[in-house]
């Protein structure tokens, strides 16, 4: 397919609750979305960079000028057969994985609707529903807390991940549990410690965790492995997964038994279908994490999550979650069982709300070849 131009837009969604971790709070989103006009057909991708350098050193202002004088340039005017072609073409340009993800989803997704396949499919997918959990931020109170994670049980939700941090953590880990002894529960703590306080983490051992995701440093793999060995309770990497060569270290070294999988994260499909796969080999199970994305970047965390190895609930969640409205339709639902139906229509199965986002757009640019 020609790439004839890609269309950049800025979109502003408030979110219906704040999201806390440690380090800081959000209670409205800057959203990056991508268009990719390719022989009459619109791929659609979501860049899921924060509005600060904070979660990683990308952010939307950094993603908005690496794509538009970067990445656009080197695939507009061309042709490109697929979605797998892209990572190559980008090889030049260091870091910058969200920005890339963006522009490389969009031709996956372009491709998906020109071969008239459902992404998943597209992907490798085989799993026809997927299982869903929450990640729930750290509240003003723990009584806050607790009201939330009864509401999203009574939604059905599979697995709750609350946020940690020091001074939020043993405290509230205790007062879970003593409200509910056996639900699958995890927690993240996106960094906030340090291997000098081993000691400390060893004290969530008690409260038979599915698994702690990324206490130390973002992008340590090294004092993981050394944590590891200490701990029961199995780490899950998050930020330190920058590619399937991060996983393969990772598993040889022994610095997780489970990895959360965030395309934005490893820079696109390509690469996050590179380490499931390598995770599925090596027996380490993979979970879809989340980034608060609008429902494009949700769709893409649904079709990948039908890929096998996927055996963990992941953080894709219902829509109303996070908006009022959310900009595809139909919006995601979450059955009262925990799970979401995968459709089998071309594309990812939503449909973008073109009006919608015209109305919530801020900027736009469009680079032509
Ligand atoms: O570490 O998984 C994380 C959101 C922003 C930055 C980092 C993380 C998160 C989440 C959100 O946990 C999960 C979701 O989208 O619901
Ligand atoms: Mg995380």
């Amino acid at each position: 397919m020609k790439i004839e131009a890609i269309t950049l837009r800025e979109i502003h969604m408030p979110l219906v609750h704040f999201f806390e971790t440690s380090f800081g709070r959000t209670y409205s989103r800057r959203i990056l979305l991508l268009t990719a006009h390719c022989d009459g057909v619109d791929g659609w991708g979501e860049c899921v960079t924060g509005e600060d350098p904070f979660y990683s050193s990308e952010w939307i202002d950094s993603s908005w000028i690496t794509i538009s004088r970067y990445l656009a340039p080197v695939v507009v005017g061309h042709l490109i057969g697929s979605g797998r072609e892209v990572p190559n073409l980008f090889g030049k340009v260091r870091g910058h994985r969200m920005a890339k993800a963006a522009l490389e989803n969009a031709l996956w997704d372009a491709e998906a609707k020109q071969k008239n396949v459902s992404l998943w499919k597209l992907l490798g997918g085989t799993r026809k529903e997927i299982a869903c959990g929450v990640s729930i931020g750290i509240q003003d109170s723990v009584e806050q807390l607790l009201e939330r994670i009864q509401t999203e049980l009574a939604a059905g939700y599979r697995r709750i991940k609350v946020k940690v941090k020091p001074g939020w953590d043993v405290n509230v880990l205790e007062k879970i549990r003593s409200g509910w002894a056996d639900i699958t529960l995890s927690c993240d703590a996106n960094s906030a410690y340090t291997l000098d306080q081993a000691e400390h983490l060893r004290g969530f051992d008690q409260f038979n965790l599915l698994m702690i995701e990324q206490p130390l440093w973002h992008d340590d793999i090294y004092y993981h492995a050394r944590l590891q060995k200490e701990l029961r309770t199995a780490i899950c990497l998050d930020e330190s997964i920058v590619n399937a060569r991060a996983a393969a270290m990772a598993i040889e070294m022994g610095a997780c038994r489970i990895i959360n999988i965030k395309v934005g994260r490893v820079g696109g499909f390509s690469e996050a279908v590179k380490i499931h796969d390598l995770c599925h080999e090596s027996k380490i199970p993979v979970w879809c994490g989340g980034m608060l994305e609008s429902g494009i970047g949700r769709a893409h965390n649904i079709a990948l999550s039908t890929l096998e190895n996927f055996r963990l609930p992941g953080d894709v969640s219902a829509s109303k979650r996070y908006w009022k409205e959310d900009v595809i339709d139909p919006e995601v639902e979450v059955s009262p069982r925990g799970l979401i139906t995968i459709s089998d229509k071309p594309g990812t199965g939503y449909l973008v709300k073109q009006d919608l986002i015209e109305k919530l757009t801020v900027r736009q640019e469009t680079i032509r070849g």
